[in-house]
C-alpha cells in the first residue's frame, strides 16, 4: 500500500504522527510548524501545510525569532514537545543559524527544514543562490552543519524514508538532541513520490530513562560516603528528566546542599532546606563558599559552562574529585569525574540507595543553614533598595518576583538580567525559572516568551527584557497578538547595554558603545537618544504603559494581569547600580599591553586571577 504525495506532503504527514512517551505519558511531538514563505518553500511546504492542516503552521515575522520561539517551546515542555519551523531559500534560511545554534548549545530539540537549490541544478544560478567554482554541492545551508546535531539534504524523495527517522530518533534523544537539519531543495518538495503507507502511520517513539553501570554506582557511592563537604551541582537535566522530587530526596537524606545552574534553577524551590542557589559567575555567596571548599561535586545533567565553574576557578579544595550524571556521556565524563551515564532521575533514586545511611556532618547542617539565612536576608536588602527615580534592577526583580504566582513563568536571556536574576529569582517550581543562558542570544526574550506561552496557555508569562534586547528583536509581539498568546512584558530601559557597559570598565576601558548617544565630537557623548518604547510597543499592537515608581510598577503589574492582551511595561532603570558579584570571577582576557593605566592595573590583577585556574585530570 502506498499514498502518492509530494514530498513537502510526505513530509507534513509523517511529522504529525510522530509521538512520544515517557512514565507512560504520550505526547505529539511536533505541535505545529512556524515559518516565513518565500519562492524557496511556498509551493512545496506551503503547499502541503495549506492542504493538511494537521501540523497547524504559525506565521512569524523573522526566521530567527520562529527558531528561538520553537526552542522555547522544546525547553518549557521539558523536551517532550517540539515545534517544525520551514523557510525559504537564502536569506530566510541563513536567519535560522543563529536560532539553531542556541538550540544545540541549550540541548533543545527543533527540526528546521530550510528550501534548498535545485536538485535538478540546470536553472542555476537561481535568486539567492551562492555559487562555487569548486563544487555545486554547496548551499548557504551547509552553515548549518557545524551546529545542527543531525544534517541531511534531501537530493531524492525517497531519502526522506531514511531521513526523516533519523532526524526524529536525535530529536527524541535526550543524549543527542538540538538542532535537526533537513534541507528540501525546492525542486524535490514539489515531487511526488508514493509513499508506503507504513511509514506515514502513528509511531511512538519511547523517552528512556537509562540507567547507569552498577560498577560505576558502587564506586560513586564510596567516594560520598567518603566526603566531608560534598555539594550538588543541579544542571538543566534535572529538569528535562523531571527529577526534581527524586533531588529532593536525595538531599533531605543525605543533607548534601544543592547549587543550580541557570538552566537547573527551580530544581528545587527556593525555600528547600538544601537550596543553596545560583552557583558561579553570578552565584549566591553560600553556593560559591561551598564549592570553594567542597571536596566531592555530584553533578547533575550539568554541562559544565564557564558561568557555573568560575572559568575553572570554582573549586579549589587540592583533593576536589566529581561524580557526574549525565544521560550525556560527553557531559558525564567531564572533570575527570566518575561518570554516571543515565537519565538524572533513575540515577538518583538509585545512588540514594547505594550511599544509604550517609549524611554530612553536624556542622557542615549548619553552616549550609547559615549561609542560607543570610543570603535571603542579602535578597531581602537587594529588594529593598527604594531610590527615586530611576529605580534599581533589583528593586524591580523583587516587585515582579514578590508579584508573580508560584505556577507563572519567569523568561530572560541577555544583559545584565540574567546574572541578578539567577541570583535573586526566587523560582517556586521547576519550570517556572526560564532563561536561555548556553547562548545568552538577544533577542529571544520576547520570541521565546511567545513559545512558553504555547506550551503553557494557562500559565502566565512574564518577559524580562532590556532594552538592547528588545531593539533587537521585539517584533514577535506581533505575532503573540495573532495568535493570542498573551505575554506580560517588563523593558527595563536604561538606554543601552548595562552589562557589557560595566564589563568594559571593569576591563580598565571607558565603556565605548555601549550607551544609546548621539555622536558628539566623534564620540558617543551627546544626549541619550530619544526612543519612545512605549510608542513602538504600542505600535505592534500591544497593551502599553510607562512607569517610573515601584509602586507605578506594580499597580501596572496588576492591570496587565487582568488583561487578555499582550501588554508592554516601560520603566526606565539605573545604568550603573548593579546587584554585585559573590565569591566568584570570570575569564575575560584584558589587554596584554596599552597605554592606559587602568588597562594595566586590570591586567595585573586578571593575572593574578588567572592562576586559580585548574584542570582536573
Ligand atoms: C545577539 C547578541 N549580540 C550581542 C551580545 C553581547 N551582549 C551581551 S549583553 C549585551 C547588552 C544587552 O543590553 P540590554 O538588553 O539593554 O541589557 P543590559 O545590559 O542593559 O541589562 C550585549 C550587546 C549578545 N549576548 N547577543
Ligand atoms: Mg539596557
Amino acid at each position: 500500500m502506498t499514498r502518492r504525495l509530494t514530498v513537502a506532503q510526505g513530509i507534513v504527514a509523517f511529522l504529525k504522527n510522530q509521538f512520544v512517551e515517557r512514565d507512560g505519558q504520550q505526547f505529539r511531538f511536533f505541535e505545529g510548524c512556524f515559518g516565513i514563505f518565500g519562492h524557496g518553500n511556498v509551493a512545496g511546504m506551503g503547499q502541503a501545510l495549506e492542504q493538511d492542516p494537521g501540523l497547524r503552521y504559525f506565521l512569524f515575522r523573522n526566521e530567527q525569532a520562529m527558531v528561538h520561539a520553537a526552542a522555547a517551546f522544546a525547553k518549557a515542555t521539558f523536551r517532550m514537545r517540539s515545534m517544525v519551523c520551514t523557510s525559504s531559500i537564502g536569506p530566510g534560511a541563513t536567519n535560522m543559524v543563529t536560532g539553531a545554534a542556541l538550540a544545540t548549545i541549550n540541548r533543545l530539540p527543533v527540526l528546521l527544514l530550510p528550501g534548498d537549490t535545485f536538485a535538478r541544478r540546470n536553472v542555476a544560478p537561481v535568486l539567492q543562490q551562492v555559487e562555487s567554482p569548486q563544487t555545486q554541492d554547496i548551499s548557504v545551508n551547509d552553515c548549518f552543519k557545524p551546529i545542527s546535531r543531525y544534517w541531511d539534504r534531501i537530493q531524492r524523495p525517497e531519502q526522506v524514508l531514511t531521513s526523516l527517522p533519523e532526524a526524529v530518533r536525535v530529536l527524541t534523544s535526550p543524549a543527542e538532541t538540538g538542532a535537526v537539519t533537513l534541507c528540501l531543495p525546492q525542486d524535490v518538495q514539489a515531487e511526488a513520490f508514493d509513499f508506503p503507507e507504513e511509514f506515514l502511520q502513528k509511531r511512538v517513539w519511547m523517552i528512556p530513562r537509562n540507567r547507569c553501570d552498577g560498577t560505576l554506582l558502587k564506586r560513586a557511592a564510596e567516594w560520598i560516603r567518603a566526603a566531608r563537604r560534598p555539594l550538588i551541582i543541579a544542571g538543566g537535566g534535572v529538569l528535562y528528566s523531571e527529577a526534581s522530587a527524586a533531588l529532593s530526596k536525595f538531599a533531605e537524606r543525605t543533607g548534601i546542599s544543592v547549587s543550580e545552574t541557570q538552566a537547573g534553577k527551580g530544581s528545587l524551590s527556593y525555600d528547600h532546606p538544601q537550596n543553596v542557589g545560583a552557583i558561579g559567575v553570578t552565584g549566591t555567596p553560600g553556593a560559591n563558599i561551598l564549592a570553594r571548599e567542597a571536596d566531592l561535586i555530584l553533578g547533575i545533567g550539568t554541562r559544565y559552562s564557564d558561568f557555573t565553574t568560575a572559568s575553572k576557578t570554582a573549586f579549589q579544595n587540592p583533593s576536589i574529585r566529581f561524580v557526574n550524571i549525565n544521560v550525556c556521556e560527553f557531559d558525564a565524563y567531564k572533570h575527570a569525574a566518575v561518570a554516571l551515564t543515565g537519565d538524572a532521575r533513575t540515577s538518583v533514586e538509585e545512588l540514594l540507595q547505594a550511599v544509604a545511611g550517609y549524611k554530612v556532618a553536624e556542622d557542615y547542617r549548619t553552616k549550609i543553614a547559615t549561609l542560607r539565612a543570610d543570603w535571603e536576608k542579602e535578597v531581602d536588602r537587594i529588594h529593598d533598595v527604594h531610590k527615586d527615580p530611576p529605580i534599581t534592577q533589583g528593586e524591580i526583580i523583587g516587585i515582579v518576583n514578590n508579584f508573580t504566582e508560584p505556577s507563572d513563568i519567569m523568561l530572560c536571556a541577555a544583559g545584565s538580567m540574567p546574572g541578578d536574576l539567577h541570583k535573586l529569582w526566587r523560582t517556586r517550581q521547576p519550570g517556572g525559572y526560564h532563561m536561555e543562558y548556553g547562548y545568552s542570544c538577544m533577542g529571544y526574550e520576547i520570541a521565546g516568551g511567545l513559545g512558553v506561552k504555547m506550551a503553557h496557555p494557562d500559565r502566565e508569562v512574564y518577559v524580562l527584557v532590556g532594552d538592547g534586547s528588545y531593539l533587537m528583536m521585539a517584533q514577535e509581539i506581533i505575532t503573540a497578538v495573532q495568535e493570542g498568546c498573551k505575554l506580560n512584558i517588563v523593558l527595563l530601559d536604561n538606554h543601552g547595554f548595562s552589562s557589557i557597559g560595566g564589563l568594559s570598565r571593569s576591563c580598565g576601558n571607558e565603556g565605548m558603545g555601549t550607551e544609546y548617544r548621539y555622536r558628539k565630537n566623534g564620540k558617543y557623548d551627546g544626549d541619550l537618544l530619544p526612543v519612545d518604547f512605549e510608542a513602538n510597543a504600542a505600535s505592534l499592537g500591544a497593551l502599553t504603559c510607562r512607569v517610573r515608581t515601584g509602586s507605578e510598577l506594580k499597580a501596572a503589574l496588576i492591570a496587565a494581569r487582568k488583561q487578555s492582551r499582550t501588554s508592554v511595561i516601560v520603566i526606565e532603570t539605573a545604568y550603573d547600580e548593579r546587584v554585585p558579584g559573590y565569591e566568584s570571577w570570570w575569564d575575560v582576557p584584558i589587554a596584554e599591553v596599552s597605554d592606559s593605566e587602568a588597562v594595566k592595573a586590570a591586567r595585573a590583577k586578571y593575572e593574578e586571577a588567572r592562576k586559580k585556574e585548574r584542570y582536573f585530570f
